[in-house]
């Protein structure tokens, strides 16, 4: 395998790039090696600098539902280009979006566009603090919900990945009012509230975590989070940047049979452009700027040409909801081929999955909180997705992060991931 252009292209990437790449999580630093830079890519399948062909397991950390380049949305990008691509003012693509992301998810009774899943979370923290007039917020260890401040406390991805949980430049006082609660333990929350009595404005929470690597929660904890805020006036915040969309039609607040306050999306509703979303219950929303005095802004919020894109995801989601049931048959297809290899080589890691969302963590531990998930091997992660790469897999080059299936993942696909786990798996062991 030629990697010299991907090589020469990082190291000219990084004189002008902070690490040479735009999002850290895509620099290799957890597994060693350089990152490849790419081409193009179609389907199920990328193409680096060097002519090189992987099956793609990232699909842009989570968008690309419908594979890499979808016709039906490249059509509609192509035909919105030459009608405008953003206005700065009103368009009637941001009513439809809106309009069909209230039908789609019962919970979302108002939504507002904005342009990255940080942003959505930024600004619901933002807007359940302008509404109960309370400064603190409960987040829980291993979850990452982007990279505001507020946020970068023992959070999970790549803060967790290059062990630096707790971001310097995060201020004391932002510290302060963001409270740490452990992923499925219902005591460390009730804990929390009663020590901040009327103080807390939110809970926010990955409802199925990705970033810690995939771990479900419990049902007796995440009910239980919603019995606490309807009794103490929390807004309860359901992530869904990852989830949404992903690992149902209606999310994991479908999944799960939990209804949140407010939730927010980014990823899958983007189409693979610059879309995030915040949305929930009117009497929330309207708090919002112009409507009320929480403030809240952005220049390409619902432009067209990402509306389009994020429109067609969320209308082929909409008329094609058995996807679904076809994502679940080639997950659990590929999860019980890893498995069985597993067995041929004597070994049991744990594989947590929710429908095409999942992550093989090098632990032979249950995986179904923080510390379990890191319990794992994140050295030998790096042998083993180093032995998938050079086998043309293209795996999360991080041992806490979710890996994705598509639509456009085949058999052939699978059958090859399979066959190249075990030859890799038994190369590192
Ligand atoms: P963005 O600002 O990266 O669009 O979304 C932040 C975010 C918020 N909430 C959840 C649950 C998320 O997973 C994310 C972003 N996910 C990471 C992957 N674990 C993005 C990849 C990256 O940072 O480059």
């Amino acid at each position: 395998m030629q990697i010299n252009k991907s090589t020469e292209l990082f190291n000219e990437a990084k004189n002008y790039i902070p690490g040479g790449v735009n999002s850290p999580v895509r620099a290799f630093k957890s597994v060693g090696g350089n990152p490849i830079f790419f081409e193009s890519a179609k389907g199920s399948k990328m193409k680096d600098v060097d002519g090189n062909e992987y099956i793609d397991y990232i699909g842009s950390w989570g968008p690309h539902l419908f594979g890499h380049n979808p016709a039906f949305i490249i059509d509609a990008l192509k035909h919105q280009i030459e009608k405008g691509i953003s206005f700065g003012a009103p368009s009637e693509l941001e009513v439809q979006v809106a309009k069909l992301l209230t039908e789609m998810i019962p919970s979302i009774e108002m939504v507002r566009m904005v342009n990255s899943g940080t942003e959505a979370t930024m600004s619901a923290v933002r807007l359940a603090r302008g509404f109960t007039g309370r400064d603190k917020i409960i987040k829980f260890e291993g979850c990452y919900h982007g990279h505001a401040e507020f946020f970068l406390i023992k959070a999970g991805s790549g803060a967790l990945t290059f062990g630096v949980p707790t971001s310097p430049g995060v201020t004391k006082n932002n510290a302060a009012d963001t409270l740490i609660g452990d992923f499925n333990n219902l005591e460390s929350v009730k804990k929390l509230v009663n020590e901040n009595k009327n103080q807390i404005a939110a809970i926010i929470i990955e409802p199925v975590a990705g970033n810690m690597g995939v771990v479900r929660s419990e049902k007796d904890f995440i009910t239980g989070l919603r019995d606490i805020c309807s009794e103490e006036g929390i807004v309860l915040i359901f992530d869904e940047v990852m989830t949404g969309f992903r690992v149902a039609a209606g999310g994991a607040q479908d999944l799960l049979g939990v209804t949140p306050d407010l939730s927010t999306y980014g990823k899958i509703i983007g189409g693979g452009l610059s879309v995030g979303a915040f949305g929930g219950k009117k009497e929330i929303m309207e708090m919002l700027s112009p409507s009320g005095p929480v403030y809240q802004a952005g220049t390409l919020s619902g432009n067209p040409l990402a509306m389009v894109a994020g429109y067609a995801a969320l209308r082929q989601i909409n008329r094609h909801p058995e996807i679904y049931q076809q994502l679940e048959e080639k997950s659990a297809y590929l999860q019980s081929g890893m498995e069985d290899c597993m067995r041929i080589l004597n070994r049991n890691f744990s594989i947590n999955r929710v429908n095409s969302m999942m992550t093989l963590f090098f632990t032979e531990k249950p995986v179904r909180d923080f510390a379990s998930a890191t319990s794992s091997d994140t050295a030998l992660f790096g042998k083993f997705f180093h032995e998938m790469l050079s086998r043309g897999i293209y795996l999360p080059p991080a041992q806490y992060e979710a890996l994705f299936i598509s639509v456009e993942h085949s058999n052939d696909d699978l059958d090859y991931t399979i066959k190249a786990f075990y030859e890799s798996l038994k190369a590192v062991l």
